[in-house]
């Protein structure tokens, strides 16, 4: 695959169906007021920007009763199968695809677009306070933005058909023994079960702390990827981020990653030349005062430059 491009293909997604919380959806306005088309162009990247961001906005089916306990199941599918098909795009041409959330349940899309073009070599790395890995069987909340994983994975009791919701996802796209967490402390009964049955390597907070952040994003690539030789796509929840540091998201959790930390890992990911996309979901600049907000979607924009290789020297 090509090695570090020089074009990024940028997909905005102003989407909040997946959660309960409005405001997530204006993450990538946001981020964009702050100047990070600006910043990516700055580091000598050009950007192919995806059209028709307005249409995650309107796309809203005006009826989409619950499928069980999910909710806005038809809404999450079809802005996740539109984002499928941006990101596929992006990826197909050699551009490394970054996407800006909007909630986590986009990364559904980002998924099966990135898996759609590099196949069964995709390495995943999902940093977030939360597993994003309940099926609709285990699910307590019913938002779709704690579920992507099970998709993907191909892990729910019943796989979606047809024009059902979520019927468009290839179930396994995205294998097991290629998926990696980092920065866990918030994971439902039902996900810990989910973990150990698939037998899926995550790192917690409490890895973070034993071992420090180089040695768990070592092990993390060691564990995805040894050789350094596969394509990687990295999901960053800015949740994963201590609330003092990410105020400004929907379901702030304790004992997060410090500044560093989070930085850390979208650098070491960003060196080893694997990368080939990145999501970064869950800014939501409704929450909290204007201060929370301008930090939060500092660091968000903060975090895609690193990724993107920006060093500090
Ligand atoms: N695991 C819970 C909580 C949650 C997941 N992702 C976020 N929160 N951001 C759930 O609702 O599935
Ligand atoms: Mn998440
Ligand atoms: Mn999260």
């Amino acid at each position: 695959f090509l090695k570090s491009g020089s074009t990024v293909g940028l997909t905005c997604v102003p989407f909040s169906g997946g959660q309960p919380k409005g405001g997530v959806d204006d993450g990538p306005i946001e981020m964009i007021r702050f100047g990070i088309l600006d910043q990516i162009e700055g580091m000598g990247y050009a950007i192919e920007l995806s059209p028709g961001m307005d249409k995650y906005r309107t796309m809203r089916p005006a009826s989409d009763p619950p499928l069980g306990r999910l909710k806005n199941p038809m809404y999450v599918s079809m802005a996740a199968q539109r984002v499928a098909e941006q990101v596929r795009e992006h990826c197909a041409a050699g551009r490394m695809a970054v996407t800006l959330g909007g909630d986590h349940s986009i990364a559904m899309g980002t998924l099966v677009g990135s898996s759609d073009v590099y196949g069964d070599d995709l390495c995943v790395v999902w940093v977030d306070a939360h597993a994003d890995i309940n099926t609709p069987e285990t699910t307590d909340s019913g938002n779709l933005h704690g579920c992507p994983l099970a998709y993907v994975l191909g892990i729910c009791a019943e796989t979606p058909q047809g024009d059902a919701p979520f019927g468009w996802i290839k179930p396994g796209c995205v294998r097991k023994d290629r998926l990696v967490y980092i920065g866990l402390r918030d994971v439902d009964s039902g996900e810990k079960m989910l973990l150990r049955k698939h037998n899926i390597k995550a790192f917690s907070m409490h890895d973070v702390d034993k071992h420090g952040i180089g040695r768990v994003v070592e092990m993390a690539l060691d564990h995805v990827n040894p050789d350094r030789s596969l394509p990687v796509h990295m999901s960053f929840d800015v949740d994963a981020l201590d609330p003092s540091v990410a105020p400004a998201t929907g379901t702030p959790v304790r004992g997060g990653l410090t500044f560093r930390e989070g930085h850390y890992i979208c650098e070491a990911v960003a060196e080893t030349g694997c990368l080939v996309a990145v999501d970064l979901v869950e800014v939501n600049p409704a929450l909290g005062d204007p201060e929370s907000l301008r930090q939060t979607v500092a660091v968000g924009c903060s975090l895609v430059r690193c990724s993107l290789g920006e060093s500090l020297l």
